[in-house]
């Protein structure tokens, strides 16, 4: 009966100290094993006399009921102290700052891009794409620009090879067109081309979107309806046009367009060189030697065409005044539109 008690107390002692569920388990092992404590004792039960064997019996089944139940406690106990420690270990402070994530958006250039693609699909035009890197054929020579036009120097174009460029303008996409498919038609090509020029207006790599109708009776009244109809559209005013005669190879006649200067109004300021007007884009007839050049009869059919600088039309509407500002990516600048 002393041994059985005893058993007990230095159980109770053991389990106080183990601080894990190993050790636990090493408890478990050395009193309740096949070789445990607890079990040999009840293995002598039956070398003890027949008067005394049920009360030595019932004590060390009570000890093992004890000691099973002890053991269960501690492991409940020593497990959720170890989620705890755990739990905590894992904690974060709900209360730190998050970390910023900048949404996007839409670049200015590629707004203002939208924008007058939109205004000349409502008018009828489709809208066509080519590769930027280009054949000289069809970025210098079908466009009657024969090889010792002067914008064909080294200076402006970027050359990939003797009869390989990276577009200049994306005139070449209309002769791709008219190749392909016979009038009439009404296109406008948006895209990225490439100059070999930087400084606050130009930048080696800019978006122009360049347009043309061809029927079999085109007039150049129509380019200028087309056209009028567009910058009203655009800047959203009734600005006064003009049309000045100028030269092209690939349009003849030609002419250069211009608005009333949006800064001072027509009064003459720093930005128009106070002539009163800004030059918004190019247009002209296409020139029968173009037309030639893609098969078409020049006794049948007549058209216009015209070419934009898209980052200069956006600079023109936000009153930016260095086209080097939509290429630094400074958010500052880029989340005002
Ligand atoms: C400008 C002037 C222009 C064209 C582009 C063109 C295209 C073909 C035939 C004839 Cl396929 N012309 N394009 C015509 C006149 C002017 O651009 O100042 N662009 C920024």
């Amino acid at each position: 009966m002393e041994e059985i008690l005893s058993l007990k107390k230095s159980f109770l002692k053991e389990s106080k100290s183990a601080r894990s569920l190993a050790e636990l388990q090493q408890l478990r092992v050395k009193y309740l094993g096949k070789k445990g404590l607890v079990t040999s004792k009840l293995k002598t039960l039956s070398t003890i006399s027949p008067e005394l064997r049920p009360a030595c019996g019932r004590a060390v089944n009570e000890v093992k009921r004890y000691i099973t139940e002890e053991l269960r406690k501690r492991e409940t106990l020593l497990k959720e102290e170890e989620h705890k420690r755990l739990v905590l270990s894992e904690a974060i402070d709900i209360t730190l700052p998050g970390k910023f994530t900048p949404f996007g958006r839409e670049h200015p250039v590629n707004k203002v891009l939208s924008e007058i693609i939109g205004i000349f699909v409502s008018m009828g035009f489709e809208v066509e794409e080519g590769p930027e890197v280009e054949l000289d054929y069809y970025n210098f020579e079908a466009l009657n620009m024969p090889k010792d036009h002067p914008a064909r120097d080294m200076q402006d174009t970027f050359y990939i090879s003797e009869d390989v460029v990276l577009r200049t303008h994306t005139s070449p996409v209309q002769i791709r067109v008219m190749e392909r498919r016979r009038p009439p038609l009404k296109i406008i090509a948006p895209g990225k081309v490439y100059r070999c020029d930087a400084d606050i207006s130009h930048t080696p790599m800019f978006h122009q979107v360049e347009g043309f109708m061809v029927d079999t009776d085109v007039a150049f009244s129509d380019l200028k309806g087309v056209l009028e109809s567009f910058i009203h559209s655009f800047f959203n005013v009734e600005t006064p046009v003009r049309f000045r005669p100028s030269f092209f190879p690939f349009t003849e006649p030609s002419a250069e367009v211009d608005i009333g200067c949006t800064f001072c109004s027509g009064k003459g300021c720093r930005v128009c060189k106070n002539t009163g007007w800004l030059e918004i884009l190019g247009a002209g007839m296409i020139n029968p030697r173009v037309f030639e050049m893609v098969g078409y009869d020049v006794d049948l059919y007549t058209g216009f065409a015209f070419g934009m600088g898209v980052e200069r039309l956006a600079m023109l509407k936000y009153s930016i005044d260095d086209i080097r500002l939509f290429f630094e990516n400074d958010m500052r600048f880029l989340r005002q539109f």
